[in-house]
């Protein structure tokens, strides 16, 4: 059984979402975190920074997103949300899962910390030149991976649904039609539906 340690509002929903669309079993553990101001670390989380999205699955610790997005397709691959090892586009999986916290995430905190990213040193690029190339990326779409919807979109579409409205998002009639699909998803409705219950 998988415990995914959770707050409402935070990265962690995107997870009931994947689990949702996974058909897994899972509970939540609703945890504190902590604020700008800081505080102490809830010890009833086992993430090293008292952060979530983390699961333990029977006590086995994961965290970081796209470590949780990786470990649960492959551990529930009925509903194909993740290409398998040996499969097309496995390469294209790990790629952009790894996109997500190594250049998209970095991307978008240098912008909304007004800080320039030094060409050639730091291992992101600014947000200017991501976008685009995850614009190359869908293509055609509908998803990340071409007609396979999966966990890349879980991250993608969260993250651009939550700064679709903000300055940070260069303007996009592609991506706001993917935000689109993937906020339509089941899966999406129903953590939106269990954070509610969870405020
Ligand atoms: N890189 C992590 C980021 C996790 C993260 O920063 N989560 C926020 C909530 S959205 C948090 O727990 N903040 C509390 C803190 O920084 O102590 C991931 O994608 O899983």
């Amino acid at each position: 059984m998988i415990t995914l340690y959770y707050r409402p509002k935070t990265r962690a929903t995107r997870f009931i979402f994947l689990l949702e669309e996974l058909g897994a079993p899972y509970e939540l553990n609703l945890v504190t975190i902590r604020g700008r101001e800081g505080g102490a670390i809830d010890p009833a989380n086992p993430h090293p920074h008292g952060k979530v999205p983390a699961i333990s699955d029977d006590g086995e610790l994961v965290f970081e997103s796209p470590a949780i997005a990786l470990y649960l397709t492959d551990k529930y691959p009925k509903n194909k949300l993740g290409p398998l090892v040996g499969e097309r586009e496995r390469g294209a999986y790990l790629s952009w899962l790894s996109y997500y916290t190594g250049v998209l995430e970095p991307a978008f905190m240098s912008k909304f910390m007004n800080t320039e990213v030094p060409r050639g040193t730091a291992g992101w690029v600014p947000v200017d030149e991501a976008m685009p190339a995850v614009l190359k990326q869908l293509g055609a779409g509908p998803w990340m991976l071409g007609e396979r919807f999966s966990a890349v979109d879980v991250l993608y579409g969260t993250t651009f649904a939550m700064f679709a409205q903000s300055p940070m998002m260069p303007k996009s009639a592609a991506i706001d039609t993917y935000i689109q699909r993937v906020v339509a998803r089941p899966g999406f409705k129903l953590a939106q539906e269990r954070e509610q219950a969870t405020c």
